[in-house]
């Protein structure tokens, strides 16, 4: 990855433990740890528990601290968010520990969101002592489950509960292997409290953890690469989705040389990460949440579909053609079907495919590269203007604080972590992997802050400023994710589209009582976050972080993100409270609106 590591050495030196004496006597947590140093990780990020005490202290006192450097978390769901965010910009695996079972219940929602979205979490939780004649009256019993496992079963590629020391090493082992083996996801090892407090004869083992390494990537087979080359070469009119792609800057070009060389138009996805340069003369129709008119008027124009590991190729396919049948030969590139489950029904619809290249696209797209043989592209590739945000209006809008927004950042270099739910494409050009990280996979709302902090960890010394645009709701849900930030000295932006409301769902309460000839203007019951109004700055503030605004003059708001962004170059964590007035314009509220049935639902 191209993001620059030395940047997440160590954060706040205040955290560095007294030497410890008596290392003659090792714990069975001690060879926990070993393993745990042996992967390299930077980061655990964790909310403390009894239940691994033996744990958090070899943590401390055997490993010093240091790779793992312990993140303090004030929640659970932040623990695993942070190392979500951190994954999705430096591409590297963070871990993240939580208590027994109420703590691990807590960190449900990002453990789904980050299996969601392909994004490997090393969660380490407890139980115990197994053994009920260690524990201790009533607490170890309540925090003792037989099968904690099962919790987190369903959304992680693997879970373990190993029962000594040297079972537990291989179990963080095979963890590690298995998360980051694509399709990635989060695993889950249960750590008896008995087994981490027990005494060992001898020093832990310290594994060597190359071997245990993840294989290099699966290459597609020739004769199917060689299948695909020959349709995107005789296409006369291809189209590349652009789905789950790496980081990689080397990709990025590979993608646009593909692309380039085809002449084939490329959609983007905004629930996923930037795939490609969307100022691009061959991406004609901005990034949306669902496939907009624009984009399905492509796709119906297409002979050859390139899906690049798109999620949800069924359902674009079936906005675009309906019970029509699929026209265009279809390419996948993807290995997602190896995680496929019953539980989740995250795998989408089943997508109509003719040839499947079982790769992943950064495998593949370099390949494909070099197998066509077009000479002349489909269309002639050029640059498009800057992007056209709308003009900002008399109120606030989300519009309006995007023009704002990239007025105020001008050429800097921004991470945008978040967008907001009514974004659309329009608003803001991505030109680099690292321009936008996408959403959370599961949708799961209130996994913002946390996310915002784990990116922003990972672009600490890059240059580049995290910029967290984000609704109201996801803010609150999320917020005291931001104390880890102001604590450990992560400088990131937070741009609250305030309406006031978790709005998103009055367009659903709107849609139903249309449907049902009822009151339409009932639709903010139980949706408003007003009365109070929540003062978002101080929240900021309580947490040692610069909290600006409520802004609701539109004249004020870029001055104030200027003074935002400076302070957050200056080191700080910084939220602007932008009242927003409610109300959807762009992709999203076109993809609601068009279906009969409430399809924004998120
Ligand atoms: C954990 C969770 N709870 C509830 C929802 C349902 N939901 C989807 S969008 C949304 C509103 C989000 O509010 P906000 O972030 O303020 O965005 P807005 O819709 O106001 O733009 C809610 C409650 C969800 N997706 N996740
Ligand atoms: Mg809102």
């Amino acid at each position: 990855m191209d993001v620059d590591q030395r940047a997440v050495s160590r954060a706040d030196p205040g955290e560095k433990p007294v030497p410890a004496a008596g290392t003659a006597t090792f714990w069975g947590s001690d060879a926990v740890a070993a393993a745990v140093r042996a992967l390299d990780l930077p980061f655990v990020a964790l909310n403390p528990g009894a239940s691994f005490r033996g744990l958090h202290d070899s943590l401390v006192n055997y490993l010093g601290n240091e790779r793992p450097q312990m993140l303090l978390c004030i929640h659970e769901e932040h623990a695993v968010g942070i190392a979500h965010g951190y994954y999705r910009v430096a591409e590297r695996m963070m871990a993240a520990a939580v208590h027994a079972n109420v703590g691990l219940m807590h960190a449900t929602m990002p453990i789904f969101n980050a299996w969601c979205d392909r994004v490997p979490v090393l969660v380490l939780g407890a139980t115990g002592p197994v053994d009920a004649a260690r524990r201790r009256p009533w607490i170890d019993w309540i925090h003792t489950a037989r099968d904690q496992g099962a919790l987190v079963r369903d959304y992680t590629k693997w879970d373990d509960q190993p029962a000594s020391p040297a079972a537990a090493q291989e179990s963080i082992l095979r963890a590690a292997l298995l998360a980051n083996t694509a399709p990635r996801g989060p695993v889950y090892v249960c750590l008896d409290a008995g087994l981490q407090e027990s005494r060992l004869d001898a020093a832990p083992a310290v594994p060597d953890a190359a071997r245990f390494a993840p294989p290099p990537p699966a290459q597609p087979a020739s004769e199917v690469l060689a299948r695909a080359a020959k349709w995107l070469d005789e296409a006369k009119c291809p189209v590349i989705l652009a789905g789950r792609v790496g980081r990689s800057e080397r990709a990025w070009r590979e993608r646009v040389a593909l692309a380039e060389k085809l002449g084939a138009r490329v959609l983007t996805d905004i629930k996923q990460a930037a795939a490609f340069p969307t100022d691009h003369s061959l991406h004609p129709v901005p990034a949306s949440t669902f496939l907009s008119p624009a984009g399905a008027e492509l796709l119906r124009a297409a002979d050859v579909l390139l899906s690049l590991d798109w999620n949800d190729l069924a359902g674009t396919l079936k906005t675009a053609f309906g019970a029509a049948p699929v026209a265009p030969k279809v390419i996948q590139v993807s290995v997602d079907l190896h995680g496929h489950r019953g539980w989740s029904m995250d795998h989408q619809g089943l997508p109509p495919v003719d040839c499947h290249l079982l790769a992943e696209p950064d495998v593949a797209v370099p390949l494909l590269l070099a197998a066509t043989r077009r000479a002349t592209p489909a269309a002639p590739p050029a640059r498009t203007a800057a992007a056209t945000p709308a003009p900002p209006g008399d109120g606030l809008t989300v519009a309006a604080v995007a023009t704002a927004l990239n007025a105020a950042l001008g050429d800097a270099d921004a991470c945008f972590v978040r967008v907001p739910l009514s974004w659309s494409g329009e608003y803001r050009h991505f030109r680099h992997p690292l321009d936008f990280i996408g959403y959370d996979g599961g949708a799961g709302i209130g996994s913002g802050p946390g996310m915002t902090v784990g990116a922003a960890l990972a672009l600490r010394g890059s240059g580049r400023i995290p910029v967290a645009f984000t609704g109201d709701g996801d803010f609150l849900m999320g917020v005291t994710a931001l104390w880890t930030a102001t604590h450990y000295r992560i400088p990131l932006l937070v741009v609250v589209a305030n309406n006031r409301s978790f709005f998103n769902d009055e367009l659903h309460q709107e849609r139903v009582a249309r449907e049902r000839g009822r009151p339409v203007e009932n639709r903010w019951i139980g949706q408003r976050i007003a009365g109070p109004d929540i003062d978002l700055a101080a929240m900021a503030r309580a947490q040692g972080a610069e909290g600006f605004g409520p802004v609701t003059e539109p004249a004020r708001l870029e001055p104030v993100l200027r003074e935002a962004i400076d302070a957050v170059r200056a080191g700080a964590v910084a939220v602007v409270d932008a009242r927003v007035a409610t109300g959807y314009s762009g992709a999203m509220s076109a993809g609601m609106m068009r279906t009969g049935k409430a399809q924004g639902k998120s």
